[in-house]
């Protein structure tokens, strides 16, 4: 892999006050921004978000995906619930990621919640990661208001600054076979890497916040900010909320816990935009790329020029698959417009 010049997120930088300027940022803004920088997460309150969304009807129409006792999380309901999309796109959330991050956000992922989730506390990066590294964020969203006895969500301020810790980092074994939780070593692993997590958590003297927040409030948290549910004290009660979780333009996605970083093998996502619903062109701050196939479920990741970018850029936008070479991506262009053809 070539990553000539590793970007991180405008707003870590020392000169980040000349930047908003810059950015000609207002003062709520950069009020936003100094807290993401310093705490990793940034609650926006605003009363009107969710009028004329049908919130309630979300629990109606997710109801059979939730166990008996409303445990449970149904992921990416926004394929076919358009509340949840609309929550995911809703211009008041994007406006605030785009420009915290001063880069176009991708929603590609949605959970929704009936009742507190009382999951130990991890980064996501364990999950999600991208190259360059910091393109990505989590947004939890009330969908109605919640008080600390409901299970909150729990979050340690400053976290974020910690490393990205991946498997390689604990000595966790790397899993082998499927990249998915349908094979047993993916959890085996996972718990392994919980247990260094809350040890971290415990150890390194960041303060532990859950938060009480009220309906259509959101939070958005940093990527390597370590948080998760706490403790339903009362079991009778719902906790409903969505979290959505984003990547950023220019960026490679990628499943940390699925790849070996210092071998420079990594579980490349494919992403689709739940906005447009197309999936999104990975790039290296716009520098196109090849995926040359490491094993059956890792790519490498290779920065190409010229002609050959292009053609690999043209290749992920015509087709699913990602390109392992240049050659590939030339023959995947050709079958796109093969297809095209055939199809007219
Ligand atoms: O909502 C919660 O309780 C935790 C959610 C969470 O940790 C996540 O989605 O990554």
């Amino acid at each position: 892999m070539e990553l000539l010049t590793p970007a991180r997120p405008w707003f870590e930088r020392d000169d980040w006050e000349a930047e908003a300027s810059r950015r000609a940022l207002g003062p709520r803004e950069v009020g936003l921004v100094d807290t993401f920088r310093r705490e990793g997460f940034v609650v926006v309150e605003d009363d009107r978000i969710l009028d004329e969304l049908d919130v309630d009807g979300i629990w109606t129409r997710l109801a059979g995906d939730f166990a008996a006792d409303g445990a449970g999380r149904v992921q990416d309901a926004w394929s076919t619930d358009g509340t949840v999309r609309a929550i995911a796109t809703h211009t008041a959330v994007i406006a605030v990621l785009r420009m915290l991050y001063g880069r176009e956000p991708v929603p590609f992922q949605t959970l929704n919640f009936l009742t507190g989730t009382e999951q130990r506390t991890h980064s996501d990066t364990i999950h999600f990661s991208s190259l360059p590294t910091g393109f990505m964020c989590g947004v939890w969203m009330a969908l109605e208001d919640v008080a600390l006895r409901q299970g909150p969500l729990h979050y340690f301020p400053g976290s974020q600054r910690l490393p990205e810790f991946d498997y390689e980092d604990f000595g966790v074994p790397a899993v082998a076979g499927e990249p998915s939780w349908r094979n047993p070593n993916t959890l085996a692993s996972y718990l392994l890497y919980e247990d260094r997590i809350d040890a971290i958590a415990r150890e390194s003297g960041f303060r532990r916040e859950e938060l009480a927040i009220r309906r259509g409030t959101f939070l958005v948290w940093s990527a390597n900010l370590l948080h998760g549910g706490s403790p339903r004290e009362d079991r009778t009660l719902t906790r409903k909320s969505q979290v959505t979780h984003y990547y950023f333009s220019d960026a490679v996605p990628f499943t940390p816990m699925h790849s070996r970083r210092s071998e420079g093998a990594f579980a490349v996502r494919r992403v689709r935009d739940i906005g447009t619903g197309e999936l999104i062109v990975p790039t290296l701050d716009g520098a196109p790329v090849v995926f040359p196939v490491r094993d059956e479920w890792t790519r490498g990741i290779r920065r190409v020029d010229g002609f050959a970018g292009k053609l690999a850029t043209r290749a992920m936008a015509l087709r699913p698959e990602l390109p392992r070479s240049t050659g590939d991506a030339l023959n995947l262009t050709v079958r796109a417009a093969v297809k095209k053809l055939l199809l007219r």
